[in-house]
């Protein structure tokens, strides 16, 4: 017989199933995080470590949208700005028009070649972990990571060896304006363009070539249409993972824990997934298309190069002020002492 007692006990479980079901359901939130390339491509391995970790060690899910999914660059910063993403993956070379100092990536022959030299830049730099996160707090910005992705390579529609051989060429950049400079130093016709109209100008030779690292330069099919591959040894594509500011300080200290935590694995997984990357990619574009052409620069054609980073580096203190050139000094200095 259901009694008066019964009822109680029934009703008391109930509410603690509510209130468990109910906790349960607040504390486990979708998050959404956008970012600038395909499917296993650098910002998806990083992408995809971190959904991991978030996964794995909460009731939390994370949405992880690619390229094109919600339009260009701009598009998954403005989102984030506004609050409709909390997180975004976005390169410097779009940030840069955002965030002036960004752009100190763009003055060429400022970061060393080698790949372990690079790590252990990005690894130890003071400039990167703690001087670029107060930047991106004025945007509006928590910032989480920046991290390497590869080598620059220059690629054209014919070999090239010297400043002088790229005049007239125009060569597509991205949207930041430090970058036009480099390449006007560089001797070429800088083009701005977002990453979804590059294959297309490429085709019809409304641009002669462009940089990028060899795996973007693989996966985006961009050696069909820009086959003689150059190796400038100018910069590295570096790439920054980051929160919407007010969401991130919203958190609970546990959330924001786990996001710090994230941002370590996701880092480490993507550092082990670069390292012999470019390699390997090269390799994949050498089997596919006996088109491709690779020019090595010796030391006398690669310092015809070199001698036009000073002007570049002017250049970008007078876009920044006071504020680049502190930056600029503590990345000289934080480069020195992890070499
Ligand atoms: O060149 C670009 O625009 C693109 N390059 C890379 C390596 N990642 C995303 C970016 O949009």
């Amino acid at each position: 017989m259901f009694t008066r007692n019964n009822f109680k006990k029934l009703a008391t479980v109930s509410c603690i199933a509510a209130s468990i079901g109910f906790s349960s359901f607040a504390s486990a939130d979708t998050w959404r995080y956008a970012h600038e390339e395909y499917e296993n491509d650098v910002q998806d391995v990083y992408a995809q470590q971190f959904k991991k970790y978030i996964e794995d060690h909460s009731d939390h899910t994370l949405q992880v949208y690619r390229f094109g999914e919600l339009g260009e660059s701009d598009d998954i910063m403005e989102q984030t700005q506004n609050g409709i993403l909390q997180f975004v993956n976005q390169s410097p070379g779009f940030t840069g028009s955002l965030i002036p100092e960004a752009q100190i990536f763009f003055i060429p022959y400022l970061m060393p070649t080698d790949i372990q030299d690079v790590i252990k830049f990005f690894d130890s730099s003071k400039a990167i972990n703690e001087d670029f996160p107060k930047l991106y707090a004025k945007q509006g910005l928590e910032l989480l990571k920046m991290y390497p992705e590869g080598e620059m390579v220059l690629t054209t529609d014919e070999p090239v060896t010297s400043p002088d051989e790229l005049k007239g060429k125009k060569i597509r950049v991205m949207t930041n304006p430090l970058l036009s400079s480099t390449y006007e130093a560089f001797g070429a016709t800088p083009t701005p363009l977002p990453w979804g109209e590059v294959y297309g100008a490429l085709q019809t030779n409304m641009i002669q070539g462009q940089e990028n690292p060899i795996f973007w330069i693989e996966s985006g099919g961009l050696y069909e249409v820009s086959p003689n591959l150059i190796f400038t040894h100018h910069g590295w594509f570096t790439t920054a993972s980051m929160a919407n500011k007010k969401f991130y300080d919203g958190l609970p200290d546990k959330d924001k824990t786990l996001i710090q935590k994230a941002s370590d694995y996701a880092y480490d997984a993507t550092i082990k997934h670069i390292t012999g990357l470019a390699e390997e990619s090269l390799k994949k574009i050498q089997s596919k298309s006996d088109k491709v052409t690779v020019t090595r620069l010796t030391d006398e054609q690669l310092a015809k190069f070199k001698a036009r980073a000073p002007q570049v580096e002017k250049t970008f203190i007078e876009m920044t002020g006071d504020s680049g050139k502190a930056l600029l000094d503590q990345f000289k200095a934080d480069l020195k002492a992890s070499q």
